[in-house]
């Protein structure tokens, strides 16, 4: 029997330890858990949706010294090895990390249960950024619509369940952003927000160059802050994503440099939504020290 697009969408994910991955990911599992990192590996590591792609332009800029044309030489997602990124026949994740030279920056979407375990052993260097849950719903409910590989989300209040139950890919928001809060003091972390990010972000890409072992200009850390502003990189094609083709990614549903701001959950929740959002929060959240900004 043929499959219909729906069926053959679902049939691209599959699960490990309850967590919906793509199912390329999961058939390269082995491939994966065996990686192994290196003593001098940079790791980002964010939940979707959190402001990946501007950390990775950030860690680049200052990986190269400010020098913008050379952070032209690829696509941001071609940049940094995706960890458990797997679409044979071209090179996984694994395989483009493995012929980097080091010291190696690499990139995972992977709850703290699910990295490979040569990450904790090495003592890597982790650059974690996180997002209030409820922006970030929002985000991954309009990628889902635009991004013609995964599940159709349905409406709005059917994503808003789905997301709470973390049946998405890569899992429950809360499981990740506490998992790799936990950590961060037993490991080289450098913890940031998205939120810190765009109220203070000079002060936040200082942190990253310091955690990074780097002592960059004034000058050249305006530079930086201004190439990797929001309407900067919508406008490049480097990193707004213009390169993947529509039938991959269809930004005319929704663009994937979208709105990037803080509070745009208050133009989706509903007053119910919000507070079943808060009360379950309060439930997954509970003994946690983290804190969320959730408006500028
Ligand atoms: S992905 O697909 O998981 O890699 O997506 P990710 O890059 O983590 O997150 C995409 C959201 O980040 C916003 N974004 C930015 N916000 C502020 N400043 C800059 N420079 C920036 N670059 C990307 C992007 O617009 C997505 O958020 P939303 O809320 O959907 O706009």
């Amino acid at each position: 029997m043929a499959l219909t697009p729906e069926l053959s969408k679902q049939a691209k994910w599959k699960e490990i330890a309850g967590i919906p991955l793509a199912a390329a990911t999961v058939d390269n599992w082995n491939q994966i858990q065996a990686f192994k990192a290196k003593p001098d590996d940079l790791l980002i590591c964010t939940y979707p949706k959190s402001g990946t792609t501007w950390i990775q332009e950030i860690v680049d800029m200052i990986e190269q010294n400010g020098d913008v044309e050379k952070c032209q030489r690829d696509t941001i997602q071609h940049r940094h090895p995706f960890i458990e990124w797997a679409r044979p026949p071209q090179p996984s994740g694994v395989d483009k990390a493995n012929e980097m030279p080091s010291p190696r920056i690499l990139k995972t979407h992977l709850s703290t249960q699910l990295l490979p375990p040569s990450f904790w052993k090495s003592n890597c260097k982790f650059l974690y950024v996180a997002r209030n849950a409820k922006d970030c719903m929002v985000s991954y409910y309009h990628f889902y619509r635009m991004n013609q590989v995964l599940p159709d989300p349905g409406t709005w209040d059917e994503y808003f369940e789905t997301f709470i139950s973390g049946k998405v890919n890569w899992g429950s928001w809360f499981d990740h952003v506490r998992g790799w809060w936990e950590i961060r003091d037993r490991y080289q972390t450098l913890f940031l927000f998205y939120e810190d990010m765009k109220r203070d972000p000079k002060r936040e890409i200082q942190k990253v160059m310091q955690f990074m072992g780097k002592n960059l200009d004034e000058e050249v850390l305006e530079k930086i802050v201004q190439e990797t502003a929001f309407e900067k990189m919508k406008e490049n094609p480097m990193t707004n994503r213009s390169t993947v083709p529509k039938s991959l990614l269809d930004q005319s549903i929704s663009p994937f440099m979208r709105k990037g701001t803080v509070g745009d959950w208050k133009n989706h929740f509903t007053v119910a939504q919000n507070e079943k959002f808060d009360e379950i929060y309060r439930q997954k959240m509970k003994g946690t020290s983290i804190n969320f900004c959730m408006e500028l």
